[in-house]
């Protein structure tokens, strides 16, 4: 029997189907989901749920404790559009939720955690095309600074006291199950919901503005995949970069258009164009691919399939 799995975040977008996921996987009261405020109905139905602050050691710890916890999925972050904001409560929120299950780690309270960076580590001197997974990174937003200093620490926990850490460098991530919140490749989730509400839709980012992007499916299997290969093939202790697909949102509305014939996009950039333009526009996962073996499997236009007939079945 597998042992009991904690999520932390697990009502954000990417912790709504990790819950799903997993429950699925390794039976719903393996997986104990928790959260600073309650999700949605059906994932507060499917298993258990604990309120849970990231930020708070004793309470972690307590959750922890009360259901032998071994592995932790640690999804909590504040993200990049929302953090420029709120610069502390970011750094706060980001830096010590790791620190708390890298330190539970230490302890041998838990034996394995999964954290999440992203692709906000790379800078405006990252070569944009192709980006290496060794690379000059120089991150110049206060969430990128977060993500590149968490994967320093990851990886020093790793080294220096063994801490079975892992993690993968996402990309903007879409789906249909939960709206992403304060992120700037969000536009790509958005679109999708007014394009079947109103035909149109205004981008806060430009139109030829490329980024590296990922279909929520191909994410939570990279995550699940990495979490369960054998410690001897994860080589990489910071984070992996992770590649699926990577477009403008010129091109995503030509990939709408094919099914809503008539919708139409206009431009209107805002802060978070900055933010776009200081990240890569497309990822080098080959050292993901050859030791743990990853390929994504959805495409733009499949993305668009799947996120139309879905949102069209879920909102009718
Ligand atoms: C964001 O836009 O902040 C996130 C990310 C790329 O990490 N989706």
């Amino acid at each position: 029997m597998h042992k009991p799995i904690l999520i932390i975040g697990a009502c954000g977008q990417i912790g709504t189907e990790l819950t799903f996921e997993l429950r699925n996987k390794y039976g719903a009261d393996n997986v104990i989901a928790s959260d600073i405020r309650e999700g949605g109905d059906a994932l507060m139905q499917s298993g258990p749920f604990e309120l849970l602050d990231a930020t708070d050691y004793a309470a972690v710890e307590d959750v922890v404790m009360h259901y032998e916890i071994e592995e932790v999925y640690l999804m909590a972050a504040m993200l990049s559009a929302t953090a420029e904001k709120f610069p502390m409560r970011a750094w706060n929120l980001n830096m010590n939720s790791l620190f708390h299950v890298l330190n539970l780690a230490k302890e041998k309270k838990i034996s394995k955690i999964f954290w999440p960076s992203s692709i906000a580590v790379f800078g405006p001197n990252t070569p944009k095309e192709d980006t290496p997974q060794n690379t000059i990174m120089e991150p110049s937003t206060v969430y990128g600074i977060s993500k590149q200093s968490g994967e320093r620490w990851c990886e020093y926990y790793h080294k220096k006291y063994g801490v079975d850490v892992r993690s993968v460098r996402y990309p903007g991530l879409i789906s249909w199950k939960t709206m992403p919140g304060g992120g700037t490749t969000d536009y790509a989730v958005e679109i999708y919901h007014e394009a079947l509400k109103q035909g149109k839709y205004e981008c806060f980012l430009s139109s030829e503005t490329q980024l590296p992007m990922m279909y929520m499916d191909d994410a939570i299997r990279a995550t699940i995949s990495l979490m369960e290969s054998p410690a001897e093939k994860i080589k990489v202790r910071s984070s992996y970069n992770l590649a699926g697909m990577t477009f403008t949102p010129k091109e995503i509305s030509k990939s709408i258009e094919k099914h809503i014939p008539g919708f139409t996009i206009s431009y209107a950039p805002d802060f978070r164009q900055e933010i776009a333009d200081s990240w890569p526009s497309s990822i080098d996962d080959t050292k993901a691919r050859q030791q743990w073996g990853w390929t994504p499997r959805f495409d733009l236009d499949q993305t668009t399939k799947e996120m139309l007939d879905n949102l069209k079945a879920t909102t009718n």
